[in-house]
């Protein structure tokens, strides 16, 4: 846990959050799990640290999604998010997610979204929040608009995210969160998060940050004037055409009437077409021309004003200047009817035509140059020259500079039922109005049965809360005149933009939170959820928490400074499981009940790399239960059944490979026993004791930094690396001075007694044993909690695993001491090297077969097997 440990935070707190469940009627599934398992991981070690914890659990339970099943069903939306979070409440308690329920949230209860109501009127105030037409993206599936962040690309269009319908594009009147105001701090603070790279540059290319100019063209014979945003000022001369958007407001006006029947024909096209499509290079693009003439602002020459489906109108200023010679798309454009190109700026070399793809000479040349054919900006570079031109525009009031981002304001409201309403009040004499904070929360209506989502007279959407006479009629809070409510509700992604803010203080009536409380536990410390909120929510939680700084409410202005995205499961067929293919949907149940709960969470962990996608495989887990039964013999001391199952599996699964584990038999006792009859019985302990304070040693530092680096998977293989050490060492000790291998542990088996596991070891033996068995019990606990505890206990500790300090290790163990291991070739000693106790199996491989002695011992043969026992011997075996 970067950051957590070292007391680089002396609050000595932890926050662990996971992402908001939205509870939904097929429950949890092991792929949900893996994050949840992992976040408990987290809590449970930095518990055992000694931080206090914030890990609370609470459910997002407005949406689409509920309403939509609840009308299915005939039933209330209230009704089923509750059913369905239980049973969530319920799968996560059968894994022991260790959460603080009694901070448990509900975002569709009254006492949290009047909050939301209250937050969304802080944004009101400060002038962040706004009602506007625009296009919206609209969903006949769903019957509802969509931001654009909801609109995903599918095959034969946009489409909605949640129902995968086709979506096209209406004019709503609609709210507005003016998150383009916070453009520039949500890209630049992305600099200062720890966050997946992946994630960061969806949000920066989200935010799409260009700088460049505005300029202005009047129109010819006209008032209009048409301002066009360019990255490339410098091409100002090379301008042939202006080409506005078919969304353009002066498009009906610039449009003469002959003319018209094309450019309504491109308008009604444009109109379900997603904005990729629409700039697509795979076809021309289409345009119409209006009829109309601007005036160039420099060089005074007329260029005919177009609409084109490539030109968007939420981007820039909705036109643009098209500069064929020197962009792309300009060209393409210029191809397909015909316009004029002007090349303006002299490339420095032929290079960046030919990789434009294109040996045409029309194509464009995108590089910088000189400029040439640009009055009097002619010879200048195309910088220095850019903003000259820039000057010259804004010294004459005919442009400027100008940066421009591709985010748009977040549209919120919702024309449906199951969301927090929109807390205003709309008076015809005093306009829209705040409802007082003394008069929230505005509560949803009840009703029998869902309302049906439905339309205006003209076809628009409309809130079903519209038809609800107690709740529209109201009086205004201005003028106690009669008044409408606004009718819409917020989009859910409004509850999950400050719940975590909530939690800190979920029940305070006063507030929406304690100034102590969050200054107490904010910012969330590990954030844990999938990359497919990497824009929506990221992003809005993110523009919250600026706005909640900047009104001096919260400490802090990022929320999540370290987010942790694992990876998805897949199901048997290698797809994502998902609710509309329930019959590949593994859920949690079944496993816990066959496996226990700390098989499953371990097996979770061990599958793969945390941020890797993996298939889930049933047969996996038995491994992993193989392995705790394992844990359980050595803590028992009931060895005598398991000896020398070395780490193949666990090798292999520290290369993120495969989790299904061999059984190997090992090969290496009998040397070891041969070996071992050549020391002193004395040595022999003093070696014992090294080995198991090495061993313990090795893992707790390469377990503790795997946990906080989230390779969780590492942290599982080394801990049954760390079993398998015990278990030969224990083997190898035991048998010396017994004449037959294991009789003895047999023995103590029977006797049951944990004593007998150590039979035949001298006290300092014993005490190693034991200090290595509670150290691998307690790296454990955060894994597998029911075993390690229960096992703890069995070792006669009084209070709880998960009580005990997190060990850590003893560097002296490791670094001070170096001993002598002997070089066999095919099982006669011809050498001995000193090393660093506890060197890997593979750097004494290494050292064997780099020493001189045993490679003149060699000579010739070949090196069938090398055979090494840590901190003690290798064995290097000839023949074929
Ligand atoms: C003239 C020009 C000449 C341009 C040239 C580029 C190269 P980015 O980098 O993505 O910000 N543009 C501006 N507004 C647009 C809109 N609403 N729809 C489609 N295209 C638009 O791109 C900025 C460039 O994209 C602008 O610079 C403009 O084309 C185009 F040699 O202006 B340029
Ligand atoms: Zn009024």
């Amino acid at each position: 846990m970067r950051g957590a440990e070292g007391g680089e935070d002396e609050r000595r707190k932890l926050y662990v959050l996971e992402y908001f469940p939205y509870p939904s009627g097929a429950g949890l599934s092991v792929g949900h799990l893996r994050n949840y398992v992992a976040g408990d991981v987290v809590t449970r070690l930095a518990r055992m640290r000694g931080y206090e914890v914030l890990h609370p659990m609470g459910w997002d339970a407005f949406g689409l999604p509920a309403e939509n099943r609840a009308r299915a069903e005939g039933r209330h939306p209230l009704e089923t998010t509750r059913e369905f979070a239980n049973n969530y409440r319920r799968q996560l308690e059968l894994v022991s997610c260790s959460y603080d329920w009694s901070r448990e949230i509900f975002s569709c209860d009254p006492e949290y979204y009047r909050w939301t109501q209250w937050l969304f009127l802080l944004l009101y105030r400060r002038g962040l929040a706004y009602q506007g037409t625009g296009r919206q993206w609209w969903c006949a599936e769903c019957r509802t608009v969509l931001a654009n962040e909801q609109v995903e690309l599918g095959a034969l269009g946009p489409t909605c995210w949640r129902c995968n319908g086709l979506v096209e594009r209406r004019e709503v009147p609609q709210w507005y969160l003016r998150i383009t105001d916070y453009a520039e701090r949500l890209l630049q603070d992305l600099d200062s998060l720890d966050w997946p790279e992946g994630i960061v540059a969806m949000q920066r290319q989200w935010i799409g940050r260009s700088e460049g100019a505005d300029i202005v063209f009047p129109i010819d014979g006209s008032d209009e004037r048409i301002t066009v945003f360019t990255t490339r000022p410098d091409t100002l001369f090379g301008a042939t055409a202006l080409v506005i958007a078919p969304e353009h407001a002066s498009l009906a006006q610039l449009t003469s009437r002959e003319n018209r029947r094309a450019v309504a024909e491109l308008v009604g096209r444009c109109r379900t077409q997603s904005d990729v499509d629409r700039q697509s290079t795979a076809r021309a693009p289409r345009g119409a021309f209006t009829g109309a003439y601007a005036v160039h602002p420099l060089a005074g020459y007329r260029l005919p004003v177009w609409t084109a489906d490539y030109v968007l109108p939420e981007y820039g200023s909705g036109a643009i200047m098209a500069v064929p010679a020197h962009d792309e798309r300009d060209a393409a454009f210029a191809r397909a009817y015909d316009l004029p190109v002007r090349t303006v700026v002299k490339q420095k070399s032929s290079d960046d035509r030919a990789t434009a793809g294109a040996s045409d000479p029309r194509a464009a040349t995108t590089g910088h140059g000189e400029l040439v054919h640009s009055g009097r900006y002619s010879g200048l570079q195309s910088d220095e020259g850019g903003r000259a031109i820039t000057q010259e525009l804004a010294a004459r009031g005919l442009g400027g500079r100008r940066v421009s981002y591709r985010l748009r304001d977040w549209s919120i409201g919702r024309q449906r039922y199951w969301g927090a309403p929109i807390p205003i009040v709309h008076c015809e004499s005093c306009g829209p109005q705040p409802v007082p904070e003394c008069d929230l929360p505005v509560r949803l209506p009840d009703v029998a049965a869902v309302p049906v989502p439905t339309t205006d007279a003209e076809g628009r959407p409309l809130s079903p809360l519209a038809a609800i006479p107690g709740f529209v009629e109201t009086a205004c809070p201005n003028c106690g005149r009669p008044a409408r409510r606004e009718p819409d509700t917020m989009d859910g992604f409004a509850c999950s933009s400050w719940y975590f803010f909530r939690f800190v203080d979920p029940h305070n009536t006063e507030a929406a939170f304690d100034a102590d409380k969050v200054r107490r536990y904010m910012p969330v410390d590990y954030y844990i959820g999938g990359a497919e909120h990497a824009v929506m929510h990221l992003l809005y939680a993110r523009f919250w928490t600026k706005v909640l700084y900047d009104a001096g409410l919260s400490p802090v202005h990022e929320p999540f400074p370290r987010l942790r995205s694992q990876g998805m499961v897949l199901d048997k067929t290698g797809k994502k499981m998902s609710k509309s293919r329930p019959q590949h949907v593994v859920v949690p149940d079944e496993a816990v009940d066959r496996y226990g709960a700390d098989a499953l969470r371990a097996y979770e962990l061990f599958i793969a790399p945390f941020d890797q996608d993996v298939r889930w495989d049933e047969e996996g887990i038995h491994g992993v239960s193989r392995w705790l039964r394992r844990v359980w013999r050595i803590s028992q001391g009931e060895l005598g059944s398991d000896r020398g199952r070395r780490g193949p599996q666990a090798a292999r699964a520290r290369a993120g490979g495969s989790a299904r584990i061999d059984p190997a038999a090992a090969r290496s006792e009998d040397v070891a026993t041969g070996a071992a009859e050549a020391r002193s019985r004395r040595d022999r302990e003093v070696s014992t004791i090294t080995r198991l304070r090495t061993a313990t040693n090795l893992a707790i530092g390469q377990v503790t930094s795997a946990l906080d680096d989230f390779r969780f998977n590492v942290a599982v293989a080394r801990l049954m690396e760390l079993t398998n050490e015990l278990a030969t060492i224990h083997a190898a000790s035991s048998r010396d001075g017994h004449d037959d291998e294991g009789r003895s542990t047999e023995h103590a088996r029977s006797s049951g007694t944990a004593e007998g596991q150590s039979d035949g070891w001298d006290d300092a033996s014993r005490a190693a044993w034991d200090e290595a068995v509670d150290s691998l019990l307690k790296l454990l606990a955060p894994i597998a909690p029911h075993v390690a505890e229960e096992l703890w206990s069995r070792r006669g500790h009084e209070s709880s695993v998960h009580a005990a300090s997190w060990p850590r290790p003893d560097e002296a163990q490791l670094t001070q001491r170096r001993i002598e291991i002997v070089l066999q070739v095919d099982g006669t000693v011809r050498a001995r090297v000193e090393v660093a106790c506890g060197t890997p199996e593979e750097s004494l491989r290494e050292a064997a077969l780099a020493d001189p002695v045993v490679r003149r011992w060699i000579a010739e043969r070949r090196v069938r097997d090398v055979i090494v026992v840590p901190d003690r011997l290798v064995n290097v075996v000839t023949g074929d």
